[in-house]
């Protein structure tokens, strides 16, 4: 039964059927699914293929649009059943925030909804963030971990002056920098001086609970 449910939310997610995403998603939920796998299995898998149809040009960016607005339908439905289920790790702040020239916000909402449900409070600085913003923040906060969201090539080395500019100001020290989003990987963030990096949400929040 969960196979079939997680395949309809896929497809309604990829289709940018909001109503139907919605109503699959309560129906999982009802069904007692664990979230974590609605989200992975269904929402997750239904907008990676929306972008697979639009790398091979069966989409256009409307399209991929509406899957987006779907995602984040559902996502709301599911966020408060994935959210404070532990709060084994209360008082650890993170602030979050996806780098200057970037307004993909998928990928972050869904690291801050699992670290959220991991225990952490975390600070949403959202999208196109200047790099002055983060310093500020970091200034004023002073979160244990800072995390970092670039998903273009074009924008993944704004990560490169955001933790140069934090060493330059001696505000690295107690602070933990985490980065992530498509064209990163593990190599990425050795190099541009990251404590760590997150391939997805899960491993975001495994990688969180390390540092
Ligand atoms: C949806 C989407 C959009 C939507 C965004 C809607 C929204 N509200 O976010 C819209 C249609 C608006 C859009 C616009 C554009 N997009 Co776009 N988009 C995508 C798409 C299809 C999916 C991204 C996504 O949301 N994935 C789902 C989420 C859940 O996954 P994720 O982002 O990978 O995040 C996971 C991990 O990376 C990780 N993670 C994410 N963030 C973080 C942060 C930390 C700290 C950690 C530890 C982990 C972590 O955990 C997440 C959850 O598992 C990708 C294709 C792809 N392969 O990613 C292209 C893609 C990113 N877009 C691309 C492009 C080119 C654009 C546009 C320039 C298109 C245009 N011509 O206008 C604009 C850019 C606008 C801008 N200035 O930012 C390219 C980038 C190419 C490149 N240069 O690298 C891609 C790769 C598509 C492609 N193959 O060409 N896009």
């Amino acid at each position: 039964m969960g196979d079939g449910l997680y395949q309809a939310i896929s497809k309604a997610v990829t289709e940018g059927e909001e109503e139907e995403a919605i109503k699959r998603v309560e129906e999982a939920l009802k069904n007692g699914l664990p979230p974590i796998e609605v989200m992975q299995k269904g929402i997750v898998a239904g907008i990676s293929k929306a972008g697979e149809l639009w790398k091979a040009n069966e989409y256009f960016l409307p399209d991929v649009i509406m899957a987006a607005d779907a995602f984040k339908a559902a996502m709301a439905i599911l966020k408060p059943r994935l959210e404070g289920k532990e709060g084994a790790r209360k008082g650890k702040k993170v602030v979050m925030g996806v780098v200057q020239g970037d307004v993909h916000d998928l990928g972050k909402s869904l690291v801050i909804a699992m670290l959220t449900s991991a225990g952490f409070e975390v600070i949403d600085l959202g999208i196109d963030v200047p790099l002055q913003k983060f310093i500020d923040t970091v200034r004023q906060q002073k979160p244990d971990i800072i995390g970092l969201g670039a998903y273009m090539t074009t924008t993944m080395l704004e990560m490169k002056g955001i933790i140069a500019e934090l060493e330059k100001l001696g505000l690295r020290q107690n602070l933990k920098v985490m980065v992530g989003g498509v064209p990163t990987s593990q190599e990425f963030a050795n190099q541009v001086g990251a404590d760590a990096w997150g391939r997805d949400a899960l491993d975001a929040v495994q990688k969180a609970l390390k540092l």
